[in-house]
């Protein structure tokens, strides 16, 4: 009989990591497969989504300026950037990039080029309107909303639509000046 070769702990948390991937994926899978069967118009669906993730992000940005250890962005810019390169790859695994600035550094794409959220995902014909990772949009929003910042974030275009990335639209439509609580007399 052919000797086991003894795994290395990082061979054994890599695995676990991919396991741990591909259940969400299929659990995200799963949650949209039932809210099209429960709410039957896309249109709900593709709200109901944004309101799930907007409800995420509100509570995610605790941990995330927890784990991040990011201080607070100089502006709109920086932000983006850190959705982009920090906050990606803490919850997905994966890094996007911005650009589109507008003049004034408020509107930006975000792309995503590797999605673990649509691995396994193919929309058939008649689910063409779903915008199936609506999530994503509301949880930057929720985010966003919890540091001052009120965004609008829109899908400009779909891998799974046949475009060729995914590229989300994020639009700072005011930010509100935070107030120290307490006054210093
Ligand atoms: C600041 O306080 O100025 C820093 C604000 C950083 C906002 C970061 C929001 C993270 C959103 C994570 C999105 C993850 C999507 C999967």
């Amino acid at each position: 009989m052919a000797p086991v070769a003894p795994r290395t702990g990082d061979a054994i948390f890599a695995n676990i990591e991919r396991v741990n991937a591909e259940l969400f994926t299929l659990t995200y899978g799963a949650i949209v497969r039932q809210l099209l069967t429960d709410l039957e118009e896309v249109d709900e669906v593709n709200k109901q989504l944004d309101q799930m993730g907007y409800n995420i992000g509100i509570r995610l940005i605790d941990e995330f300026l927890a784990k991040s250890n990011v201080s607070r962005c100089v502006d709109f810019r920086e932000t983006a950037d850190v959705i982009a390169k920090v906050g990606f790859k803490m919850f997905l695994g994966v890094t996007a990039s911005v650009t589109n600035w507008d003049a004034e550094g408020t509107t930006c794409s975000i792309i995503l080029e590797d999605n673990p959220l649509v691995d396994f995902v193919e929309l058939p014909d008649n689910y063409q309107g779903l915008y199936y990772c609506n999530i994503l949009s509301g949880v930057i929003r929720g985010a966003l909303d919890m540091v001052s910042m009120k965004a609008e974030v829109t899908w400009l275009r779909d891998a799974l639509r046949g475009d060729d990335v995914f590229e989300l639209q994020v639009k700072l439509l005011k930010q509100v000046p935070e107030e120290y609580p307490y006054k210093d007399d």
